[in-house]
């Protein structure tokens, strides 16, 4: 057995796309901090050069932490995008499998070649979910949700608001029409939503393959959701939030290239909005022209992070003007975490992603909420109706009074007053799983017993 002639060395492959080698490297940087000084284990962060790239900063204090730039093929669009990926999945299952003395592998759930080479070379195999846990609980009940809605349009015609609560982890207030792509509607599917099923029939793998599972939640957040993924899997091990956990970067030494937090330091407390729709949604151009409209009717000073490429479909001479006036700022990134942090940020516009729901649930901030595929149409609806920490945009759009509508509900209304007491309510507890013997914390170590054998 590898692992008890050699000391450990665990292999970490991140899947290099959009924002989820962040929350992998936050758990690869806390296991090797709760190891070191003594360094009883070498941990190998596997990614390609351009995803390592913006997260070097913060890796340096960890000795025992290596970051490996694996080659990537060229690509673009969705297509080449997976053949990318699936190139670099290949070339970084085989690099772990040749690195000396691997005592496990940990990797983000979508890198299904990572587990296949865990269990080439006998070593268990740790995946990290990084969507929404409600999301995970459906893509797991895919047939019985095919079962009791069929498959095709005619199960959202016909079921959209039938409630999901027969299902143990999800509630009464998620509704069919909020499940993921690829569950009750039917094909033709994208390669992505091909992908995601793949992954859940080995999550589902009997015996398991799988030595732990690890979300980037925590105990205490979605009582319903933890409750189901602890009985389906022996070691379920929610660590989180990731960016929180063990003496992390700072969030003020990421780049704020355009000043953001110095533009918001002129605004009072809890007044400020932050609009940000992560790395790959991105609305249509109308909606785009709709949400400026809605963000100067509401004359809520406003951080909006958006691509160049789509701040030129934005209404002729609105990020001017609105920077003139010093009611906004257009930027094409943000620090996003250092501006939930800041006290002027009332209200996060935000797609959902569960990046950002775990970020604004750190910082205390109610979200308004415009999902649009994938698992963000589910943490939307936990927002709003479960968790109590923001609303969902009327019609589900961000339509001019749609937006001015809820930016003043959270802002400046009793209503919002409540949801930003329930938001700090829940940062309260985020903080404390993360902090000395919270839940979090107990599981890192835990997770570290698995990893390092
Ligand atoms: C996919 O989500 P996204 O990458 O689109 O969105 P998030 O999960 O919210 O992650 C975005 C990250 O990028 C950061 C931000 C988040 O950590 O702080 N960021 C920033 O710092 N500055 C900016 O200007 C813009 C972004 C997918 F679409 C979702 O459905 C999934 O839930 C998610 C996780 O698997 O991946």
């Amino acid at each position: 057995d590898r692992r008890l002639r050699r000391r450990p060395h665990v292999v970490v492959v991140a899947f290099p796309s959009g924002s989820h080698a962040a929350p992998l490297l936050a758990l690869a940087r806390a296991l090797a901090l709760a190891c070191c000084p003594s360094a009883a284990a070498t941990f190998s962060f596997l990614c390609t050069a351009r995803h390592l790239a913006p997260l070097r900063g913060g890796c340096d204090r960890v000795p025992n932490l290596r970051l490996v730039a694996i080659p990537e093929g060229e690509g673009d669009g969705e297509e080449e995008e997976m053949r990318r990926i699936e190139r670099f999945a290949a070339a970084a299952a085989a690099a772990a499998a040749a690195e000396e003395e691997v005592s496990c592998v940990v990797s983000d759930s979508f890198v299904l070649a990572a587990g296949a080479a865990a269990e080439k070379i006998g070593v268990p195999w740790v995946p990290l979910w990084t969507s929404g846990p409600h999301s995970l609980v459906a893509h797991l009940h895919r047939d019985l949700l095919r079962t009791t809605f069929g498959l095709g349009p005619q199960a959202m015609e016909t079921h959209g608001d039938d409630p999901l609560d027969f299902v143990a982890g999800l509630s009464a207030h998620h509704r069919v029409r909020d499940l993921p792509e690829g569950i009750v509607s039917g094909p033709p599917y994208p390669e992505i939503v091909l992908l995601l099923r793949t992954v859940a029939d080995r999550l589902l793998r009997r015996p398991p393959t799988t030595a732990a599972l690890v979300l980037n939640t925590f105990l205490g957040f979605d009582v319903t959701a933890d409750a189901a993924l602890a009985s389906e899997f022996d070691h379920y091990f929610p660590i989180g939030p990731l960016h929180l956990l063990a003496d992390p970067p700072h969030p003020l030494a990421d780049p704020d290239p355009s000043n953001c937090l110095s533009w918001l330091d002129q605004h009072p407390p809890a007044s400020a909005a932050y609009v940000g729709f992560g790395t790959v949604a991105m609305p249509p151009p109308a909606e785009l022209a709709a949400l400026a409209k809605g963000l100067e009717l509401s004359r809520a000073p406003f951080v909006w992070s958006l691509k160049e490429s789509a701040q030129e479909l934005l209404p002729p001479g609105f990020s001017d003007r609105v920077r003139a006036n010093g009611t906004g700022l257009v930027v094409s990134w943000a620090p996003q975490k250092a501006v939930l942090g800041h006290t002027a940020v009332g209200a996060f516009v935000s797609h959902c992603g569960w990046n950002s729901v775990i970020e604004s649930v750190a910082a205390g901030v109610p979200m308004v909420c415009r999902p649009f595929f994938g698992d963000q149409r589910m943490n939307a609806r936990a927002v709003e109706s479960v968790w109590g920490n923001g609303i969902v945009l009327s019609g589900g759009v961000a339509g001019e009074e749609a937006v001015a509508g809820a930016l003043d509900v959270v802002l400046r209304g009793e209503e919002g007053r409540r949801m930003r007491e329930r938001a700090q309510e829940i940062k309260a507890k985020a903080a404390a799983a993360t902090g000395a013997g919270g839940s979090s914390s107990e599981n890192l170590k835990k997770l570290l017993k698995i990893v390092c054998g």
